[in-house]
């Protein structure tokens, strides 16, 4: 099972959707308050819902309320190698070994809510960087008891060229507006397949053709999510829950960068596909 956020008329509406079909949930509750309640299935079971209709035919939103965005880092050895190449000149290299193979992981803080864009908004590239990239990322849902409650799909954009000069550039790399992409639903926990079947897709078209294409698993990420969330709250608390990246298996070669008109499609198994196009 899943749930969105959609607008209606001007409200913004929860939905459970099933078969590719969304059904409101009464409009007293949020997305947080269905997610983070401690028997969501037997609520959503005796909910009364709406009228269905078609989930391609209803405005999706961004599935996320007040809760802020954090992202991990370099989880994946595709990420390690990329960012070793693109800060080679820096001297900063050693950093990305050091990372992968240390108990603590980098965590680094991505969004607030109001930043973050939904399905079929643009993202954004800086217009004072050289080297962009999406990264592709499955989204943790978690709540303010620290519980996995679902999952997502995040796009965490990304300026190559700024963070590979230096380090201490990487909120600069990561947080601007339009950096940040959520959706299309968020599937409940236990709904994904077995982690090395669950695949990670990302296409780039432009001008309605393929420019980049490049898949892995989530079997391909070195830690897990209750580790990566145990290292988030540590000495850190989310009153509203938090959504967590999980850092990207999949980054393009050296010589791609987005452009603008761009369209960046991400797709994984068990939740969906999120469409943006670059502004
Ligand atoms: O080390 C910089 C950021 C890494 C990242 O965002 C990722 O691996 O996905
Ligand atoms: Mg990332």
């Amino acid at each position: 099972m899943q749930l969105c956020k959609f607008r209606e008329q001007n409200q913004v509406r929860v939905g459970v959707v099933e078969s590719a079909m969304v059904r409101a949930v009464p409009d007293q509750y949020s997305l947080s308050s269905v997610l983070y309640s401690e028997d969501l299935k037997n609520i959503l079971k005796s909910l009364p819902l709406g009228p269905a209709r078609p989930l391609d035919q209803v405005k999706l939103l961004a599935p996320i309320d007040e809760q802020e965005v954090w992202a991990a880092g370099v989880t994946y050895i595709r990420s390690k190698v990329a960012r070793e190449e693109e800060s080679a000149g820096s001297g900063a290299s050693r950093f990305y070994d050091a990372v992968y193979t240390a108990a603590r992981p980098e965590l680094f803080f991505k969004a607030p809510a109001w930043r973050v864009v939904g399905p079929g908004e643009p993202v954004r590239i800086r217009r004072d960087a050289t080297w962009s990239v999406p990264e592709p990322e499955l989204a943790l849902v978690v709540s303010p008891s620290l519980r996995i409650v679902g999952y997502t799909i995040g796009n965490d954009m990304s300026s190559r060229d700024i963070e590979g000069e230096n380090p201490l550039y990487l909120p600069q790399a990561k947080l601007y507006d339009g950096s940040c992409a959520l959706g299309p639903v968020v599937t409940l926990l236990g709904g994904l397949p077995p982690l090395d079947q669950t695949t990670i897709r990302l296409t780039i078209l432009r001008q309605g053709r393929p420019v980049f294409e490049g898949s892995t698993h989530l079997g391909m990420m070195k830690r897990s999510f209750e580790e990566l969330v145990g290292w988030l709250s540590k000495e850190t608390s989310f009153p509203n829950g938090v959504i967590l990246l999980t850092g990207t298996g999949i980054v393009p070669g050296e010589d791609f960068t987005l452009a603008s008109g761009d369209e960046v499609r991400i797709e994984v198994d068990g939740i969906g596909q999120l469409c943006n196009c670059v502004a």
